[in-house]
């Protein structure tokens, strides 16, 4: 039987390319984010391409009841869950603490963090039952550092690196595994969105040197899931080679 990764915000960037990177490899899909024509021309691509089986759920992960809903009414085969990508995520706004938009913040806090443990708790509990599963949390550099006026994102981050290493903890005597990806700068509509629709901004981040590309990130998150079972990868933190630390960056 084939096996079955969920990944959480499947229509952009690294989500979309761990989608590929899992249909190349023969797992059925179970995608998750909120806009549904790119998810559905996602699916219809990837079935194409590899006549894998796809299951999209167009829903935002910060809603809880909706995601307790979604999830709880699958079908039991596709409850079978062995990989959970946990990749829904962005930030918003980019601003000293005493100007920084309140909205933002609530955006940023509950997806990254309260959406990550919604999607987390039911999937965990499926694979607590099962004695089998690997969860993969997507952090990020600014999990591991604090930059200028990335406050509450890094903060999000922040939680989403302690997240992991209490969930591998917890999830100990049953067997699962959990790995924390921290990507430095990857080129997706990250900034888009963190400058809100601003491309010509959002382009000047990754002026002047090479940034990753989402496929980078996928290739890492499969070599984590494709180690044989008695190993696990606590966490990768992943950087283009231009760039030394969040803020420090070559560029031509
Ligand atoms: P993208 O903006 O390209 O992709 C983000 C994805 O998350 C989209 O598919 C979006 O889909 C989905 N998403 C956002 N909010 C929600 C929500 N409330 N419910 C469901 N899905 C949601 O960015 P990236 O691919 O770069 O980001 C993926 C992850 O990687 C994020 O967690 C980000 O923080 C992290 N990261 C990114 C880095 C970078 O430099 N790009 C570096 C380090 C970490 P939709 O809009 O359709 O819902
Ligand atoms: C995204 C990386 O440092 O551009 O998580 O905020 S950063």
């Amino acid at each position: 039987m084939a096996k079955i990764a969920l990944i959480t915000g499947a229509t952009s960037g690294i989500g979309a390319a761990c989608a590929d990177t899992f249909a190349a490899q023969g797992y059925q899909l179970i995608l998750i984010a909120r806009r549904e024509n790119l998810l559905l021309s996602q699916a219809q691509q990837l079935t194409d391409k590899y006549q894998v089986k796809i299951k999209t759920i167009q829903a935002d992960v910060r809603d809880k009841e909706n995601i307790n809903y979604v999830l709880d009414t699958l079908p039991a085969e596709w409850k079978e869950i062995d990989v959970l990508v946990n990749n829904a995520g962005l930030s918003q706004g980019l601003d000293p603490i005493d100007k920084g938009d309140t909205d933002d913040w609530d955006t940023m806090i509950d997806t990254n963090v309260k959406g990550l443990l919604y999607v987390s708790k039911v999937v965990s509990s499926w694979m607590v039952e099962k004695k089998h599963g690997h969860i993969i949390n997507i952090g990020s550099i600014a999990g591991k550092e604090v930059y200028p006026n990335g406050n509450v994102y890094c903060a999000t981050k922040h939680a989403v690196d302690a997240l992991s290493k209490g969930m591998r903890i917890d999830l100990l005597p049953h067997g699962i595994k959990v790995t924390a990806i921290h990507p430095g700068m990857v080129e997706t509509e990250f900034s888009i969105v963190r400058f809100k629709g601003d491309e010509n901004r959002a382009k000047k981040v990754y002026d002047g040197f090479e940034p990753l590309i989402a496929q980078d990130i996928a290739d890492a998150i499969w070599y984590a899931v494709s180690r044989p079972a008695h190993v696990n990868i606590n966490e990768m933190l992943i950087m283009p080679t231009a760039q030394a630390a969040a803020t420090i960056v070559k560029r031509d």
